[in-house]
């Protein structure tokens, strides 16, 4: 069973937003197709938000290297509005903690405090696509523990895009990624695999 993952497509990562990434929003029609093409085949569709206090660690002013971002409940943390998500989407919350820097989808947990990891149990899960922001941190630190648990995953390459901090590390990301198993691919080429997907995913 597999299922799609779409990581912090939030105002504040997308251009004009306090950690507006260069071109995020460019990724979010090709996360939508995605999500169609999906839901169409039943397949689940989970989706993360960077949730902040307004005191963290992860923050510049508490000693960390960001901005203030995605605070809960503020508009910087709402979905970007051009984003389609199915009604029927699982929704996650993370970085809620203010001692600890979180980055993977898997220290989300959504309002009950279910974490992803039980909801992959729960649905049978064992592979993940996964598309969103931001490639050298979430999708990477999603990957890296999706693999130690051991789901296969595949990096949709025009579903992601990466902070580079340092200019090169979200190619350096998905270098890493391939190297430690995650395959990668484009709409493209998906929808070629797409013939071998069974309804049940
Ligand atoms: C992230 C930067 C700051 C992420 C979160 O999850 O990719 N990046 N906070
Ligand atoms: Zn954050």
């Amino acid at each position: 069973m597999k299922a799609l993952l779409v990581v912090d497509v939030q105002n504040d990562f997308c251009p004009g937003g306090a950690l507006g990434i260069k071109q995020a929003d460019k990724i979010i029609p090709a996360i939508n197709r995605y999500v169609k093409i999906f839901s169409a085949k039943k397949i689940p569709v989970l989706a993360t938000r960077d949730w902040h206090p307004k005191k963290t660690v992860h923050f510049k002013k508490y000693g960390g290297v960001w901005p203030e971002h995605c605070v809960k409940n503020t508009k910087g943390a709402r979905f970007h509005p051009k984003l389609r998500l199915p009604k029927k989407a699982l929704l996650l919350y993370k970085g809620m903690d203010p001692k600890k820097d979180s980055y993977s989808a898997f220290q989300a947990q959504d309002k009950e405090g279910v974490s992803l990891a039980a909801f992959l149990k729960a649905m049978g899960i064992t592979e993940l696509y996964l598309s969103g922001l931001a490639t050298d941190y979430c999708v990477k630190f999603t990957t890296k523990d999706a693999i130690k648990k051991s789901f296969k995953v595949n990096i949709l390459l025009d579903a992601v895009k990466g902070v580079d901090l340092k200019p090169g590390d979200s190619a350096k990301a998905i270098k890493e990624m391939r190297n430690l198993g995650a395959k990668s691919l484009t709409l493209v080429k998906f929808k070629r695999q797409l013939e071998s997907f069974g309804n049940s995913g």
